[in-house]
């Protein structure tokens, strides 16, 4: 599907300013898969469609979680993490994108996981650096988004738990398997802390 089709179709879902939002993380995927080499038609794709189940009802959005394969435990957290796993399925069923890298780049974008690829780590940037973005220390995360991506989003992953401790919610487990695994490649693989 070509870009400009796939903004006609997220146009319709959205409201003015999340659609704003997503054409910045689309131009910023596109940056990113030039810097490191990964498929820039699939990252914008992914960046177009990231958010596109949004404002999708809950209603829907837990029947879909019930009936597809997507993980059951999502029901036992907050419903902002819905879109994300829903798009995944939706953008199939509605649209016919099968791209299986796709579809883990927009399953994933709110959480991360252990083990992200590139093109997932592209859209989880992409989604916390995108210029209108202005969360405390997003300015160390885009120094380090032009240098080395995995400890762009180690630094993103780690921002997102404090954020969430501080206020008390309840975390995802692929957002601390996100920032475990990180962890463990800035540190070549090693299971200890860096002294
Ligand atoms: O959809 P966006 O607003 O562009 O961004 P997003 O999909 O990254 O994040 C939506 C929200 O989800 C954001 O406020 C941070 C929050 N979030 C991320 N990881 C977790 C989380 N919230 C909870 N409760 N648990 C998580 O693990
Ligand atoms: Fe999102
Ligand atoms: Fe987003």
């Amino acid at each position: 599907m070509k870009c400009e089709e796939a903004i006609g179709i997220v146009k319709k879902y959205l409201p003015e300013k999340r659609l704003q939002h997503t054409l910045r993380v689309a131009d910023t995927a596109a940056l990113l898969a030039d810097k490191y080499f990964a498929d820039k038609e699939k990252a914008v794709l992914a960046a177009i469609f990231h958010d596109y189940c949004k404002y999708r009802p809950l209603e829907e959005m837990k029947r879909c979680i019930i009936e597809s394969d997507l993980p059951k435990d999502l029901l036992e957290y907050h419903p902002e993490l819905w879109h994300g796993p829903v798009a995944a399925v939706l953008i199939a069923r509605e649209h016919g994108i099968q791209d299986r890298e796709i579809r883990l780049a927009i399953q994933y974008h709110t959480t991360g996981r252990a083990h992200m690829s590139l093109l997932e780590m592209i859209v989880f940037l992409a989604d916390y650096i995108e210029p209108g973005r202005n969360f405390p220390g997003v300015e160390e995360v885009r120094a380090m988004a032009e240098k080395d991506i995995i400890q762009a989003c180690y630094q993103a992953s780690k921002n997102t738990i404090q954020h969430l401790m501080r206020k008390g919610e309840p975390i995802y487990p692929d957002t601390f398997y996100a920032y475990n695994e990180l962890t463990k490649r800035l540190n070549g693989g090693s299971v200890f802390g860096r002294k």
